[in-house]
């Protein structure tokens, strides 16, 4: 049921999503790869420019909204999902990819997640977690560690970590992923996934963050992920997938954690939206409004 025209020349291509805007990320940052992987999910499932939507939150990760091709739309601090549940629901057959920081999704607008996640709106969450606001140097936020010194915080957090994929467990999600900044083939399968799933789904993207997170580096990252798949895991098992992404003592499970396909979106339990060939975008009443805008000219 798809709207969007696809390039008949063979489909998008990796060219297509290039924006001349360079990066401004730091050297060695985890935005590089999760840019990198977002568009190759994009290609790889044919998916056009004009055929995406891609929201942006603020803070380094949002810098990543004029560094490529897309409809983008750069919102304000902790409130990039409503800004994207909103447009999925006026037109679910256009894909939404909401990116958000830890800080804004987990601190600031960590109400919008319970929401989105419980009302299963059929985006997809890429969580740059990074472990800190990194866009204003470095401040914990509630997924910093416990006890590192931080710029604002040199004694460390009083307050625990949030056990940030418990609490999202808890909210019976449909989909949880989690990926690795390094790692940019499985990121780019996870994403492909979510992207296919119909709800919300949530991806963790763990990502190094070289200026601000001395405590987990790329380095550190990268000896403590494994693949879950590769050790049988079985993403469809609900109390197995809770207990892998949870437990990140020894150990951090990467890969879809968790589906459940078989669980209606929010807009599959739109009372109203019943009987409709019509999704709101097309029913859209166009106005003229001239005759308002006369008082501010
Ligand atoms: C409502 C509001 N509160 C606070 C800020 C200041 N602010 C801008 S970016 C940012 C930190 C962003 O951290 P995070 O969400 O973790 O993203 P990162 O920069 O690490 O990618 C803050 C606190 C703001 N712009 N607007």
């Amino acid at each position: 049921m798809t709207r969007i025209p696809l390039d008949n020349t063979g489909g998008p291509k990796m060219a297509d999503y290039h924006h001349k805007n360079q990066c401004t990320w730091c050297d060695g940052c985890g935005d590089y790869g999760i840019w990198t992987a977002v568009k190759r999910a994009l290609v790889e499932l044919g998916i056009p420019p004009h055929g995406v939507l891609l929201c942006y939150d603020v803070g380094c990760h949002g810098n990543m909204s004029d560094k490529l091709q897309g409809y983008r739309f750069h919102g304000l601090h902790g409130r990039v999902l409503p800004f994207a549940s909103g447009a999925k629901l006026a037109n679910p057959v256009l894909p939404v990819l909401a990116h958000g920081g830890d800080g804004a999704s987990f601190s600031e607008g960590i109400g919008h997640l319970v929401h989105s996640i419980r009302s299963n709106y059929p985006i997809v969450f890429i969580l740059h977690n990074n472990a800190n606001y990194g866009l204003t140097t470095g401040q914990a936020s509630s997924l910093t560690w416990q006890g590192q010194p931080m710029n604002t915080s040199p004694n460390g957090i009083p307050e625990h970590t949030l056990n940030s994929m418990d609490f999202v467990f808890s909210l019976e999600p449909t989909f949880v992923a989690r990926g690795f900044s390094g790692h940019i083939d499985q990121m780019v399968q996870i994403l492909k996934a979510a992207i296919q799933h119909n709800g919300f789904a949530f991806v963790d993207m763990l990502q190094a963050c070289p200026t601000y997170n001395q405590f987990a580096t790329h380095e550190w990252l990268m000896e403590h992920v494994y693949d879950a798949a590769a050790e049988g895991h079985d993403p469809t098992d609900f109390a197995q997938a809770r207990r892998i992404a949870t437990d990140t003592s020894k150990r951090i499970s990467t890969g879809i954690l968790y589906q459940n396909t078989a669980a209606p979106s929010f807009y599959d339990r739109l009372k109203p939206r019943e009987g409709r060939s019509t999704f709101a975008v097309d029913e859209v009443q166009k106005v003229d409004v001239t005759e308002y805008m006369k008082e501010f000219l």
